[in-house]
């Protein structure tokens, strides 16, 4: 693992600077810390500083995509939105977040609570680990904040000062092309064809009515302004000990569509169900975790609703919509996992590829059918 040794002095510098916080007290002084490197991410650096038995956590954004490389330019004051939604997050929906402790200007630097007992949840369920009432809490606190910052439940003035503040960054950006357009795009050079989906992509590529409604999606991603969003909540955004979750990585947070945190959820939970389903080894169990994953995905959009009541129009109507979105929402992610630039681990096998791409262009082409999560479910899974 790396460490950021020769980083020593910028830190120290940064925890005198802020030394007046309580929570960075026992850190401040000239002596050493010890820096390493608290997890891999697609776009950041984050580090763990540790000192006295106490540690916190350090994140930095390079001038570029790390995940693709310096020809990949990226804005790298982002470190500045995600720490304002961090802010936010831990206001409307306490503890759903790591507690932030400053964002520092000049050297792009965000420094935050260390979750040191909690674990990447997408490990967790690729190990086959997964607590119900973890799954249940994070959809109740993305829908506390989602109804908390709605444009049908607070002022004109209250919205308006969220838009300002959470405006449409470079990050936004990134998504609508690495989400909504780059993987729609088969001769895009960003994307990663491996061969063993080859004979599932005509179903993508030759198709114009799913390419449309991922148009579509990419159009509302863009354009409705009903909340704050997280806007990249896949499970590697989202940490675990037991029951208790921690959302992180708010970095791609801006006022948007609703739909759009639990449908890339859901989508993430089918990439862990078709994960299990096509492990042959120990059958019955992993089995038997896939269906877990289904309820998961149940009780996500239950628990979720439960939370977010604020609707534009008539209620039952919003919420046939809000459904039908997610279920754009979840294909597009579906589809992008399997051929875009940022694949995820749980999609180990080529069957599981296949079938995440299938679920994908199934929802897409099915998706203004589903208005409930068993029919999302239904068709994504083809149940019976
Ligand atoms: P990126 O923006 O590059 O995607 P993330 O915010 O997702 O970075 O963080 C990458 C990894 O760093 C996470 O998967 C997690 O393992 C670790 N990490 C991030 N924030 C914390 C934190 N507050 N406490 C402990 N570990 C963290
Ligand atoms: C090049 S796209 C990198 C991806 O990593 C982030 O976590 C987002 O999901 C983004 O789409
Ligand atoms: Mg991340």
């Amino acid at each position: 693992m790396a460490t950021w040794d020769k980083d020593q002095a910028m830190f120290i510098g940064l925890l005198d600077k802020y030394s007046q916080l309580d929570q960075l007290k026992s850190f401040s002084g000239p002596d050493t810390i010890e820096l390493t490197s608290a997890g891999d991410g697609n776009l950041n650096d984050v580090i763990r500083a540790k000192k006295s038995g106490q540690s916190i956590i350090f994140k930095r954004a390079p001038p570029y995509i790390k995940c693709l490389g310096p020809e990949y330019p990226l804005e790298p004051s982002r470190g500045q939105t995600e720490y304002d939604a961090l802010c936010v997050f831990s206001e409307l929906a306490l503890a759903s977040v790591p507690r932030p402790y400053f964002y520092d200007h000049e050297s792009r630097t965000i420094c935050m609570e260390d979750l040191v007992t909690y674990k990447d949840f997408r490990k967790q369920l690729i190990s086959g680990i997964c607590c119900m009432e973890a799954v249940e809490k994070l959809a109740r606190d993305i829908g506390k904040v989602h109804n908390q910052t709605h444009v049908a439940k607070i002022s004109e003035r209250s919205f308006s000062e969220y838009k300002s503040k959470f405006q449409d960054t470079e990050l936004v950006k990134l998504t609508e092309q690495y989400i909504f357009t780059k993987p729609f795009d088969k001769f895009d050079s960003t994307n990663k064809l491996s061969d063993d989906i080859t004979s599932s992509l005509s179903q993508l590529y030759d198709n114009p009515r799913v390419l449309d409604v991922a148009n579509d999606m990419k159009h509302i991603f863009l354009t409705k302004k009903e909340c704050l969003v997280h806007g990249d909540l896949h499970t590697g955004s989202v940490m675990v000990n037991g029951a208790d979750t921690k959302i992180i990585d708010l970095e791609f947070a801006y006022i948007g569509p609703a739909a759009l945190d639990i449908g890339l959820l859901l989508a993430n939970y089918i990439f862990s169900y078709y994960g299990h389903m096509s492990i042959p080894e120990d059958h019955d169990r992993h089995r038997k975790f896939a269906q877990l994953m289904i309820e998961a995905c149940k009780v996500t959009v239950n628990k979720y609703l439960e939370e977010m009541t604020s609707f534009v129009g008539e209620q039952q109507t919003y919420q046939d919509k809000l459904l039908s979105e997610m279920a754009g929402f979840a294909g597009c992610e579906l589809i992008r996992r399997v051929v875009g630039a940022a694949p995820v681990e749980d999609l180990h096998s080529p069957y599981s590829k296949q079938d995440a791409l299938g679920a994908g262009v199934r929802l897409l082409l099915g998706r203004h059918n589903i208005t409930t999560v068993d029919k999302l479910l239904v068709i994504a899974l083809m149940l019976v």
